[in-house]
Formats: structure tokens, C-alpha cells, sequence
């Protein structure tokens, strides 16, 4: 009985294993690009506890524009590459940008209250644009 819970609990660790390799974007760390053509104007929404798009696109000299739906968030660069302005911990209705993104790069963000800087794609409330 012991051996059978132990052989199945080492599938079950195959399984989540194999799962994580295949590739969500929110089991990695790791920045994913977006597919598609880079926009020349992006808006992201800021909702609870996530950013919608958490991956906007832009081209070289695109803006980003965020719109807070839902309150009590910020927009909080990483940094390296850094953006600004940033916006602090804002309620429904604020707007942060447009943000004009001059050089490419991938400028990932966070919120300073539902996520952490450097772990965007974990899951929590983090965000990253992607200039192409
Ligand atoms: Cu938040």
C-alpha cells in the first residue's frame, strides 16, 4: 500500500514536472514575448490583482497607456531597463501615461502591494512591455 502511494505520487511529480517544462507563462520567471505585431499605442487595464494586457507589445517610439479599473494598485517600474514617470498605489479612474518607450527592450513592472519586482510571469501582480 505504502509502495503503490509512493509510485503514485512520483507520477503525479512527472506530471507537474513535464507541465512546467511545456511552458505557462506564469511557472517561469523568465520573460515570454508576445506573438504579433508591435502597436504603435497600447492601453493596459490595472484590475485586481492583475494587468490586462500583463504583456503589451509595442514598437520602437510606442506608447503604453495605463487604465485603472479597479483601486488600490500601482504601476511600478523594475528597473534595468527602468521606465518613468511611475504611478503610486492609485484608485479606479487614474491614468499613468501615455509613456513614450524609445528604445527596445523588455521594461517589466509590478504592483508594490500584489507583486514584487524581478518575478514577473510568477504569477503575482506583475506586468512587462516588450518594445520591438
Ligand atoms: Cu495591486
Amino acid at each position: 500500500m505504502q509502495r503503490q502511494f509512493l509510485s503514485l505520487a512520483g507520477a503525479l511529480l512527472a506530471l507537474a514536472g513535464c507541465g512546467s517544462v511545456t511552458g505557462s507563462s506564469h511557472t517561469s520567471g523568465t520573460p515570454e514575448p508576445p506573438s504579433g505585431t508591435p502597436a504603435l499605442a497600447v492601453t493596459v487595464e490595472v484590475r485586481s490583482n492583475y494587468y490586462n494586457p500583463t504583456n503589451p507589445l509595442v514598437a520602437v517610439g510606442g506608447t503604453v497607456t495605463w487604465n485603472w479599473i479597479d483601486s488600490g494598485h500601482s504601476v511600478t517600474s523594475d528597473g534595468s531597463p527602468a521606465f518613468t514617470p511611475n504611478a503610486p498605489v492609485s484608485n479606479a479612474g487614474t491614468t499613468l501615461g501615455p509613456i513614450v518607450f524609445a528604445t527596445a527592450g523588455t521594461y517589466s513592472f509590478h504592483c508594490s502591494i500584489h507583486g514584487v519586482a524581478g518575478t514577473y510571469g510568477s504569477g503575482t501582480m506583475t506586468g512587462a512591455v516588450f518594445v520591438q
